[in-house]
This record gives structure tokens, C-alpha cells and sequence, in this order.
């Protein structure tokens, strides 16, 4: 790529276009909530995920982009280089969503991505590695937990096959849903699992307050803080909840109240840096004149520094235990992702091009995990952030203004260009 190429493929980048198409996206599996917002609800590997799917191909077949999906039914889309030998640069992100999920999250990388092969081809650049965009299989971990099972496959992180047997609410092996998809995609061309791409770029917005805060338009990411996820299974018995004396119950929501107490102790920190969560807990039988026999609750435990990762996390089944009193538990860990630092070379492409584009920029770790954090170990890494509102994510109230996206594509094609001529 002669540097005669980028200022025209950046120019080429449509604000209007990736916004009209951000907001087609979210009217699948979109909801408005009482308050007025709108949100997104479109699980993995759901008729949903493939509506979406559907039209993403159009868009992008269209643009000249070949298709086609990998065992983990990950999904690429490919503009050709000059040297189809040699590794392609892939950026992308995921296209399924929490389930009270908001409108950017995920689905703009990929949108990005695509806004960014469309910028090629209105400029008429061909560089020399080919670009792909990738849309991962179940980023978020909601259907199916845990998350980035298709870029853990794709990496070979973990065998594909150590996710067949994860189940959601209704009792769907990931399997089964996986296969599902690539029969309902059956039309799509195959490719294998897994390559070792030249670099790996990911648009996202930044899900936390910085960029918005300090006036900032583009955030230079420099890594991801580590997150560790359990569930805990508290087992009691079931009793009558009028006649069985407090005394002689083993009360498995009592024994998880303790647990959780306990874990808060754990995790107390008074700097604010690490993160606790505990986001779900169901109760069996569930019924309101039954003491609870057992009680299932999530851990989802993060922060910055492996030390800290490893020492509170390795001290949880242990403190849950000490919180018992009169039930059984098990703890299992079931994601485990230390921090990981981008290094240089895909952070100083995205500063470059943030630069010569003239955007304010500044270099911050993200606090969410995403796919990228799978393709560390595997070839030069790194993301593009840009602000949303209030930090705000995970919620239907999410947003990020056009200009923004438009801010992070322009930045992506460049940076893409930039690594795709070396
Ligand atoms: O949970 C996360 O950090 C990501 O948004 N799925
Ligand atoms: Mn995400
Ligand atoms: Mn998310």
C-alpha cells in the first residue's frame, strides 16, 4: 500500500452508511424498554444470530467480499490482497449480545470492519495482504457460558470440543446449537479452524467512562484485565416451610447468603480497581413454603494485576467452604483469562493513524474481556476503542454517537492498511 492509498480509503469511510446499518442490526432482536430505550436481545447461535447474519453477507458479498464459516461457525468475510499467499490482517468483533443488551456492543467491530473493506473497494485499494473480518461465535458467554468459545476454538485456547456439553436455560447442548447453525448456513463455503493471521485489530466501544470523560476520541487500548468466572453449587434439603425448626434446616439459600458475605470480604478493595459480580442466582425447588434445597450462583471476578487474579481467585472455594453451616458446595471454574498486554505493534498502527487523522487520543487498558484477549499468543494484537455514552454497556440505554463510529472505522482502515503493507 503506497501511503497515496490511505487518506483516500479513509475519506471513503460513510458515517451515514455504518450508521444506517447499525441501527438495521439492532432491530434484531430489538426491544424498547418502558424508559424509551433501545435495546438488543440476540443470543449465540439463535435464529436471531443468523437473521443477522444473513444480512451482514448481503452487505458484504455485495462490497466484493468473499464469505464463509469455520467449524466454530465463526464467520469471515475476506477482501483479497495482491498476495493471496501470504497471512491476511483480520479485525472484527461478535455479533450476539447480552440479553438486555445494548445496540454497539460487539456488532460495531464488525460493522466497522466491513465499513472499512467498503472504503477499500470505493477507493479501489488492493494491499497486499488480504483483510478479513471476522464475526466470533458466542463473545458474550450469555446463552452459553462461557464467552468466546469461537475465538477459544479458533486459537486452539481450548478444543472445540471442551464446549459440546454447555447447556443454556433450556437444556440445548452448544453442540447441538453449533450444529444447528451450520446446517441452517449449509449454503455458506466451509474453511478450517484456526490460522495464525499477520495481525488481529478490534474495533469496540470502550464500556467504561474514560474516553467520554477526558474529551477523548479514540482510545489506543493496551491490554485487557483478567477475569475468572465460577459457578457455585450450594446443596441442602428440602423442608416445610412451617413446621421444620430453624434449628434442624440445611437451607442451602441461608448457607449461599454466608458464602456470598464472605466472598465480599474476599474481595473487598478500597481502591475500586477489582471487580466482583455475582449476576445469577437460581433456587431449587423455588418455591415459597419450601426451604431451598439448592441454590446455583455465578462468580464473575476481574482486575487488572495476575497476581491478584490468581491469589483471591484460588482463595474462593475455600472461603465458600469455611462459610458454611449446615449445607454442602461445590465451586467450579469455568473461564479462566489472565491479563494480557497488546505490546507494541498493533497499538502503535492505531496511534499512528489516530494521529494522522487528527483525533485526540490516549492509551488505556479495557476493563471488559473480548476476543482479542485469545489472539495475544498468537499474532501482534491489539483494539480500538471509542467513547460511549456515560461508559454505559450492558444496558439498552448504550450508545455512541455516529461521528464516533465513524472516528473508529476511518482509524481501523488506516490502521489495517498500515499493517496489511507490511
Ligand atoms: O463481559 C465482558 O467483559 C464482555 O462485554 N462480554
Ligand atoms: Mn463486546
Ligand atoms: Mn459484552
Amino acid at each position: 500500500m503506497d501511503g497515496g492509498t490511505a487518506p483516500n480509503a479513509v475519506a471513503a469511510v460513510s458515517e451515514g452508511r455504518l450508521w444506517d446499518r447499525l441501527m438495521a442490526m439492532a432491530r434484531i432482536g430489538g426491544f424498547t424498554t418502558e424508559e424509551g430505550d433501545q435495546g438488543v436481545n440476540r443470543p449465540c447461535l439463535s435464529a436471531l444470530d443468523r437473521e443477522a447474519r444473513r444480512l451482514l453477507i448481503g452487505w458484504a458479498q455485495a462490497a466484493g467480499a468473499s464469505v464463509s464459516v469455520d467449524p466454530a461457525a465463526n464467520l469471515f468475510l475476506r477482501w483479497e490482497g495482491t498476495d493471496p499467499s501470504l497471512p491476511p490482517v483480520l479485525t472484527g468483533s461478535h455479533m450476539d449480545s447480552q440479553p438486555h443488551g445494548g445496540r454497539f456492543d460487539g456488532i460495531y467491530g464488525v460493522l466497522a470492519g466491513l465499513e472499512a473493506i467498503e472504503a477499500l473497494a470505493a477507493a479501489g485499494v488492493r494491499p497486499k495482504r488480504a483483510i478479513e473480518v471476522v464475526a466470533w461465535t458466542n463473545e458474550e458467554g450469555g446463552r452459553f457460558a462461557p464467552g468466546c468459545t469461537g475465538s477459544m476454538s479458533f486459537t486452539g485456547f481450548k478444543p472445540m470440543s471442551a464446549f459440546d456439553d454447555i447447556t443454556d436455560v433450556e437444556g440445548i447442548r452448544y453442540a447441538d446449537a453449533l450444529a444447528e447453525q451450520h446446517a441452517e448456513e449449509a449454503d455458506l463455503p466451509r474453511r478450517p479452524l484456526g490460522y495464525r493471521p499477520h495481525a488481529f485489530i478490534e474495533a469496540h466501544i470502550e464500556q467504561g467512562p474514560r474516553l467520554e470523560a477526558e474529551g477523548q476520541e479514540i482510545g489506543v487500548v493496551t491490554g485487557i484485565q483478567g477475569s475468572r468466572w465460577f459457578t457455585v453449587t450450594v446443596e441442602g434439603r428440602t423442608d416445610h416451610a412451617g413446621t421444620a425448626p430453624l434449628s434442624l434446616r440445611r437451607d442451602a439459600v441461608q448457607d449461599a447468603v454466608r458464602a456470598i458475605a464472605a466472598l465480599n470480604v474476599l474481595m473487598h478493595d478500597p481502591s475500586d480497581v477489582l471487580r466482583f459480580t455475582v449476576g445469577s442466582i437460581t433456587t431449587e425447588p423455588g418455591t415459597s413454603n419450601t426451604v431451598a434445597r439448592k441454590v446455583v450462583f455465578t462468580i464473575d471476578f476481574r482486575h487488572p494485576d495476575e497476581g491478584v487474579v490468581r491469589a483471591r481467585g484460588d482463595a474462593i472455594p475455600g472461603v465458600v467452604q469455611a462459610a458454611l453451616k449446615t449445607c454442602t458446595a461445590r465451586v467450579h471454574e469455568r473461564f479462566t483469562a489472565m491479563p494480557v498486554d497488546f505490546g507494541p505493534t498493533v497499538p502503535e498502527a492505531v496511534a499512528r493513524a489516530a494521529a494522522a487523522q487528527g483525533l485526540k487520543a490516549i492509551r488505556l487498558p479495557s476493563g471488559a474481556f473480548h476476543d482479542a484477549q485469545f489472539l495475544v499468543p498468537v499474532c501482534p494484537t491489539g483494539m480500538i476503542f471509542i467513547p460511549c455514552r456515560a461508559g454505559v454497556s450492558h444496558h439498552p440505554s448504550e450508545y455512541a454517537e455516529p461521528v464516533a463510529c465513524a472516528n473508529g472505522a476511518r482509524v481501523l482502515t488506516q490502521a489495517l492498511l498500515d499493517l496489511a503493507g507490511t
